[in-house]
C-alpha cells in the first residue's frame, strides 16, 4: 500500500454522469476512443499511480536529488528513477499528443482526469515527464527543423523545461535581462542567468531541451521584447544522435520546503562556452509562444493541488474512521459511556465535510474546464470557430490554478488536523502533502497574478463576455427546477451568491472606470482582485456541486450499496457547501464595496 488514495469513482462520475463525455467519445477527433476504452485507460493509470508511481513519493522527499557543482550534474534517487521510467514506459503521455506525433489525441477531459491520478501520486514524476508535451508545443510553433527536433525528442524521451524566471524577473517576466545575440549562421548565443528552473537537470534522460525567453539585442522592453529560443543541453546531429555539449549549465539546485524530488535549478547560459539557441518558428513572438506552455502548466498546477487535497482528505477520512477517542457529545458527562471513533464528533464531521466538498468541487472545476478544452478540440476538428469555449477556458484557468491551490493548501491543514498529533508526524503523508502543495500558490504566477489575470484580462479585456455567459448559465440553473423540488433552498442560495459576486465585479469595474479620471482609484481594484478570485471560485464550485447533486438525486432512486453512499455523499456535500460557504460571499461583497484608499495612503514605515 502506498500513500496515495485516488478517487476514480468521482473522476468517472464527473466524466460520464455529470459532463457525459460519452457523447463526444467515438465521434469527430475522438472517433477511435469509446467510453469503455476511456474507463480502461483510467483504471490502468490508477493502477500505475497508486503502485509504482506513488512508491517513491516518500523516499525521494527524504533523499532528494543531489547536485554536484564540480560536474554540474544531478543524481536522481533510484526510487524516483524507477517511478519515472515505469510511467514513461507505459506511454500514457501519448494520450495528449496529436496523432501526427504518434499520440492518441484524447479529449482533454480524459487527459486531465488521468493526470490527476499521476499528480496526486507523485507530482515530480509528472513534471519530469513533461518532455513530449513541450515537444508538442515546439512542433506546433517551430520551423521545419524544429519540428524534426520535436519528433526526435518524443522518440528518444528527452526531458524539457520552461525558462522564464531570473533573479530580478519573477512575476514581472518582462524585466528579464537574458540576452540573445544573433550569429552569422542564423543561430543565436544566449547569455544570462535564469533561476528556479524545474527539471533543469536530471540523469534520467539522455538530453534536455530548454525553451528559453531571452531578449534579442536591440529588442524593446517588457514581455513583448522577449523571444523564445530552443536551447538543448546537447546539440543534436543530423541523424538525431547527440553532438557537442551546449553552453547551458545548471549552476545550483535549490533546497526547498517541499516538492524536493523535483529539481529547481539555476541555469547559466554562455558563461563557459556559447549556449546555442534556435529562434522558435523563426519569429519574434516569444511571450505568446511561451504562454501556450504556461496555460498548460497553470492547469497542471491547479490539478496537482486538487489531487493532493483529495488524497489528503481520503487519508484523513480513513484515519478518522479508525481512531477511537472520547465519548459521543450527548453522553460526555457519563464517564462510563463507550468511546467512539472521531467521526462521531460534530467538529470532525464539519471539518471532513469542508475537505470533501472542496476536494470534489475543485475536481469538478478541473473536469468542467477540461470540457471547454474538449469543445475547442472538436470545433477545430470541424474547422469551426472555437472563440466562446476558448474564452470560457481562459476565464476558468485562473480559478483552477489560483482557487485550486489556495483552497487546497488551506484545507490540507484541516486534513492534518483530523489526525491530531499524528498528522504532524512523518509516519503519515499529510505533512509532506502540505509542504509539497505550498508551491502551487507560488509558481506559474502567484495567486495575486492569477487574480489580476482574472479581472483585467479575462473579465475587462474580454468585455465581460465569458463571465456573462457563465453567470447566465448559473442564473438559469438557479432559476430552473434542478433537484425536482429537493434543491430549492440551495438554488435560492446560489442565486443570492451570484448576485453577491456580480456586485463585487460591478464595484470593481466602477473603480476601474473612475481610474481613467483619478488613477489612484485603480488601487481599490487591486485591493479586491484576490477577493473576487476566491469569491467567484466559491460560486462556481457551488454551482458544480449542485449540478452533481441533481444527477445524484436522480440516481439515488433504486441505488444500493456503495452507489447509494456515493450519491448520498454528493447531495450532502452540495447542501453543506451552499449552507456553510455561500453565505460568506455576502460579507465579501460588503467588504469589497467598503474598500478605501486608506491602506495605500499609510506610510510604509507604519506597517
Ligand atoms: C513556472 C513553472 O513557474 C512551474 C512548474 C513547472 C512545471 C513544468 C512541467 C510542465 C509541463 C508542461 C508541458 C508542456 C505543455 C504541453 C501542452 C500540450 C498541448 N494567457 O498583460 P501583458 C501574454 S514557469 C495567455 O501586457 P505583461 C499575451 O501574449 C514561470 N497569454 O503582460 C500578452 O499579449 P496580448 C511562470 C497571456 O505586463 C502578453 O503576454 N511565470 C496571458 O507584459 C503581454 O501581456 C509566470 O507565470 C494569459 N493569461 O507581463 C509569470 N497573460 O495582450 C507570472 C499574458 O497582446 N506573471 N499573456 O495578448 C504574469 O503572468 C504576468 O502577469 C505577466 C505580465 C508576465 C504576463
Ligand atoms: P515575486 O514576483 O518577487 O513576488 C513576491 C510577492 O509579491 C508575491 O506574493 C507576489 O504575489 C507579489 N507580487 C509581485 N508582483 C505583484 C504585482 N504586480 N501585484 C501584486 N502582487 C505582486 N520559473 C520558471 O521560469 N521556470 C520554472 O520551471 C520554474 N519552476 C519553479 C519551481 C519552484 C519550486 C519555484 C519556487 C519557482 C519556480 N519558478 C519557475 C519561478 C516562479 O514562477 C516564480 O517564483 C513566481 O512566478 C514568482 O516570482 P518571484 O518568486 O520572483 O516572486
Amino acid at each position: 500500500m502506498t500513500h496515495y488514495k485516488s478517487n476514480l469513482r468521482d473522476l468517472e462520475f464527473n466524466l460520464f454522469e455529470v459532463f457525459t463525455r460519452q457523447d463526444v467519445l467515438g465521434t469527430g477527433p475522438f472517433e477511435e476512443l469509446d467510453e469503455d476504452t476511456a474507463r480502461t485507460i483510467l483504471e490502468e493509470v490508477e493502477r500505475l499511480a497508486t503502485g509504482v508511481i506513488a512508491e517513491s513519493f516518500e523516499d525521494s522527499d527524504r533523499h532528494p536529488p543531489v547536485f554536484d557543482p564540480q560536474t554540474n550534474t544531478v543524481a536522481i534517487p533510484e526510487s524516483l528513477k524507477r517511478s519515472f521510467h515505469a510511467y514513461m514506459d507505459a506511454g500514457w503521455y501519448q494520450l495528449d499528443l496529436p496523432r501526427e506525433l504518434g499520440g492518441v489525441g484524447a479529449p482533454r477531459s480524459l487527459v486531465w482526469a488521468a493526470s490527476e491520478l499521476v499528480l496526486g501520486a507523485n507530482p515530480a514524476v509528472h513534471m519530469y515527464a513533461g518532455g513530449p508535451g513541450f515537444a508538442n508545443i515546439l512542433w506546433q510553433e517551430g520551423n521545419e527543423w524544429q519540428r524534426w527536433f520535436a519528433e526526435q525528442a518524443i522518440e528518444r524521451g528527452w526531458g524539457a523545461t520552461m525558462v522564464l524566471t531570473e533573479p530580478d524577473a519573477g512575476s514581472d517576466v518582462g524585466a528579464g535581462r537574458t540576452r540573445a545575440v544573433q550569429q552569422e549562421d542564423g543561430t543565436w548565443h544566449i547569455e544570462g542567468v535564469k533561476r528556479f528552473i524545474t527539471s533543469g537537470e536530471q540523469d534520467m534522460t539522455e538530453n534536455i531541451f530548454h525553451l528559453v525567453l531571452a531578449r534579442p539585442e536591440g529588442a524593446g522592453p517588457g514581455t513583448k521584447g522577449l523571444s523564445l529560443f530552443l536551447v538543448p543541453k546537447f546539440l543534436v546531429n543530423e541523424d538525431g544522435t547527440l553532438g557537442e555539449r551546449n553552453g547551458a549549465y545548471v549552476t545550483n539546485v535549490e533546497h526547498k520546503m517541499g516538492l524536493k524530488a523535483s529539481t529547481t535549478c539555476e541555469l547559466t547560459f554562455g558563461a563557459r562556452h556559447p549556449a546555442v539557441g534556435y529562434l522558435v518558428g523563426d519569429r519574434h513572438d516569444g511571450i505568446r509562444q511561451m504562454f501556450r506552455v504556461i496555460e498548460y502548466a497553470r492547469m497542471m498546477v491547479g490539478t496537482k493541488a486538487i489531487a493532493t487535497l483529495s488524497t489528503g482528505y481520503l487519508n484523513a477520512l480513513a484515519y478518522a474512521k479508525e481512531r477511537v477517542q472520547g465519548a459521543d457529545l450527548t453522553r460526555q458527562a457519563d464517564k462510563t459511556a463507550p468511546r467512539v471513533t472521531i467521526t462521531h464528533h460534530p467538529d470532525v464531521r464539519r471539518s471532513l465535510m469542508y475537505q470533501k466538498a472542496y476536494a470534489e468541487g475543485l475536481r469538478a472545476l478541473v473536469v468542467y474546464t477540461a470540457t471547454q478544452q474538449d469543445a475547442v478540440q472538436i470545433a477545430r476538428h470541424r474547422g469551426e470557430d472555437a472563440a466562446e469555449a476558448e474564452a470560457l477556458n481562459d476565464l476558468l484557468l485562473p480559478l483552477v490554478k489560483g482557487v485550486g491551490s489556495e483552497r487546497s493548501y488551506a484545507l490540507l491543514a484541516e486534513s492534518l488536523q483530523t489526525l491530531g498529533g499524528s498528522g504532524y508526524l512523518q509516519d503519515y503523508p499529510i505533512e509532506q502533502y502540505i509542504r509539497d502543495a505550498k508551491i502551487d500558490t507560488l509558481y506559474e504566477g502567484t495567486t495575486a497574478i492569477q487574480a489580476q489575470d482574472l479581472f483585467f484580462r479575462k473579465i475587462v479585456k474580454n468585455n465581460g463576455q465569458a463571465l456573462g455567459r457563465l453567470m447566465t448559465e448559473i442564473g438559469a440553473f438557479a432559476a430552473g427546477d434542478a433537484g425536482n423540488g429537493q434543491l430549492k433552498s440551495e438554488r435560492a442560495a446560489l442565486a443570492e451568491a451570484a448576485a453577491d459576486v456580480q456586485a463585487i465585479v460591478e464595484s470593481m469595474v466602477g473603480d476601474a472606470l473612475r481610474s481613467a479620471e483619478e488613477p489612484r482609484e485603480l488601487y481599490k481594484v487591486g485591493l479586491n482582485t484576490t477577493r473576487l478570485l476566491l469569491a467567484l471560485g466559491d460560486l462556481v464550485l457551488a454551482w458544480l456541486l449542485l449540478r452533481q447533486a441533481e444527477v445524484a438525486l436522480a440516481r439515488l432512486d433504486g441505488a444500493s450499496g456503495a452507489d447509494r453512499d456515493f450519491y448520498t455523499g454528493k447531495v450532502a456535500a452540495a447542501r453543506f457547501f451552499t449552507d456553510q460557504v455561500l453565505p460568506r460571499l455576502s460579507a465579501e461583497r460588503v467588504v469589497a464595496q467598503r474598500v478605501t484608499l486608506d491602506l495605500m495612503e499609510l506610510p510604509e514605515s507604519a506597517f
